[in-house]
């Protein structure tokens, strides 16, 4: 399997493609990763150093990998946190140019714009962007249940309402939708709930909820997901596969005591999780 990620690069510690890239190649995965920005660490440090790329940069490492050849043979391109509209245009144009090397290419994409605690943090212009033109484009989303309130303009926060609002989400052009965070008010003290919904149907599953916010765990969660849904074809496979691998790295991170991901020490927990949760199908 052969993956074109557009994602950010961090040294100090794990997001976007500095997140995704070890487990994907852990699971044999081949990845191509693009970068959007070159930074020092993540910006919830709230101080970092280094420079983002432009649209134009993007557009220029993507057409020396279509001169080598490397669009072909394309199973998904997979996007992240995109810090300025003309990096949402080239990752557009790089979805559209995979397509015609690789028909069966599938375009994942994470649409970040913030989470229920800290309220959007992208820019209003990068936020029509996403819900305008980059969604529509994509054949999965992975929103957290904030993000996809904000791309349906609902506010789920039950299960029916966030089933109802992936299906609003699925009108709007992606045949597919994973939302990685379903907190319902029913639901039992610290658990937490995915939800995928596919043309076959709806499925849940529930894990504990950890008492921590790694950056990075989100960007993980959605090329697990890509890469096992492409390979299997299998949602509930995908979601509970997905779902313990994550929890697991969660796990380990937190006994570490470090803020950042413990990517590397989990790498076994992308293989083969010891962890397993039930995955019920709702619909
Ligand atoms: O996890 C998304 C992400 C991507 N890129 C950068 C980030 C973050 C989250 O903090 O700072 C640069």
């Amino acid at each position: 399997m052969r993956i074109l990620s557009i994602q950010s690069a961090v040294a100090y510690g794990h997001v976007g493609n500095s997140a995704v890239v070890f487990p994907l190649q852990r699971l044999g995965v081949d990845v191509m990763p693009v970068y959007t920005v070159c930074f020092s660490n993540h910006t919830g440090y709230g101080a970092w150093r280094g420079p983002m790329l432009s649209g134009d940069d993007v557009r220029e490492i993507v057409t020396g990998i279509e001169e080598r050849g490397g669009l072909a043979g394309v199973d998904a391109v997979l996007s992240g946190y995109q810090g300025s509209d003309s990096i949402g245009d080239a990752i557009l144009d790089a979805v559209a140019r995979v397509k015609q090397h690789s028909p069966d290419a599938i375009y994942a994409c994470d649409p970040v714009l913030g989470n229920a605690a800290s309220g959007c943090h992208v820019s209003p212009e990068v936020q029509n962007l996403i819900r305008d033109r980059v969604v529509p484009a994509a054949d999965l989303i992975t929103p957290n249940q904030f993000e996809l309130g904000f791309l349906t303009g609902t506010t789920p926060d039950t299960l029916d309402s966030t089933l109802a609002a992936a299906d609003a989400a699925r009108a709007l052009g992606p045949s597919s939708v994973l939302v990685t965070s379903v907190v319902r008010p029913d639901r039992p003290a610290d658990t937490i709930e995915m939800l995928a919904v596919t043309p076959d149907g709806a499925w849940l599953v529930q894990t504990p909820q950890l008492p921590l916010k790694a950056n990075g765990s989100g960007d993980v969660t959605a090329a697990l997901f890509t890469a096992h849904l492409r390979r299997t074809g299998d949602p509930a496979a995908a979601l509970g596969r997905t779902a313990a691998s994550v929890f697991e790295l969660l796990e380990r991170t937190l006994a570490s005591g470090e803020r950042e991901l413990q990517l590397v020490a989990a790498q076994d927990s992308y293989v083969a999780p010891h962890a397993s949760f039930e995955v019920r199908q709702i619909r």
